[in-house]
């Protein structure tokens, strides 16, 4: 393993071939997956932004039935734009692990090369992800990371800075990852590395859901990098994040390296 903090695996020689694919790198093979529960205020400005950043790029929301009316605003903003805006709407709110789950089946049963998350809250910045897809090109994934050189959060009170960088260090260390943010939710998957995660089988939601897919992408042999960006706090809606989400995120590293010694 290269103790390199912008990257891990080599490039050229991946044991089970995540993807010695064709080259991609193109903001027009990009389909974004945006899970959203009471967004209403954010959507629709992350929406125009996509939508300017390049002409073919695609966006899935899939809404929890929100009860603030966010499923009618993403309805109204695919009306606009019916060939690049699609909404699955679930009955209630049933987390954002399985949201992920439910939009990478959907976006896998067609043909996008790229595929990215992002929150709805415009806490991730959209001018990032043409420097995310072009590192794409020799990389399975792609982190947005705030805890790289050039990286940073913007309007986060010092107890969440304190546990985000906790977390990521407590991970990072159990898992012994050579990696600087792992909890984050703005990622870019190539088709083949995400294809490869067994999705029916992932465990958790929140933060642990991102700690688990980096992991496994990393487990099938595939190479990830992290791309520096800005993150600014929420400045409408409320945070989902919880205790539980937290605490499932501190048991999950240890399963998944209970896991590692058990294949071994
Ligand atoms: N569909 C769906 N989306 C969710 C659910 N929980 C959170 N989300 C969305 O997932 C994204 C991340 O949630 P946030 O509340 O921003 O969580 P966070 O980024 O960890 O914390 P803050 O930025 O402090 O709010 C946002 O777009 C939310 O609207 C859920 O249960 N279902
Ligand atoms: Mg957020």
């Amino acid at each position: 393993m290269i103790a390199d903090s912008s990257s891990i695996s080599p490039a050229v020689h991946r044991p089970d071939g995540v993807g010695q694919a064709e080259i991609v790198s193109s903001l027009n093979d990009l389909v974004i997956i945006v899970p959203t529960y009471n967004e209403r205020e954010n959507l629709p400005q992350l929406l125009e932004s996509l939508m300017t950043l390049a002409q073919g790029i695609r966006v899935v929301i899939v809404d929890d039935n929100s009860p603030d009316g966010t499923g009618a605003v993403a309805d109204a903003l695919a009306a606009i734009h019916p060939k690049r805006i699609e909404v699955l709407h679930r009955s209630g709110k049933q987390g954002l692990g399985t949201a992920y789950v439910v939009g990478f089946q959907h976006v896998l049963s067609g043909s996008a090369k790229l595929i990215a998350t992002m929150d709805a809250d415009l806490s991730h910045p959209v001018d990032r992800l043409p420097a995310m897809v072009e590192r794409a090109s020799d990389a399975d994934l792609v982190l947005g990371s705030r805890y790289v050189g050039g990286g940073a959060t913007v309007g986060w009170p010092l107890p969440r800075r304190v546990l985000s960088r906790f977390g990521g260090l407590y991970a990072r260390t159990i898992l012994g990852l050579p990696l600087n943010d792992l909890t984050g939710g703005f990622k870019v998957y190539r088709r083949e590395a995400l294809a490869g995660l067994d999705l029916d089988h992932l465990r958790a939601d929140g933060y642990g859901f991102q700690i688990e897919t980096t992991w496994r992408v990393i487990q099938n042999g595939g190479r990830v990098v992290e791309v520096p960006i800005t993150f600014t706090d929420r400045v409408a809606g409320a945070s989902k994040l919880s205790r539980h989400i937290v605490l499932e995120a501190a048991l999950l590293v240890w399963q998944l390296r209970l896991d590692r010694l058990r294949s071994r």
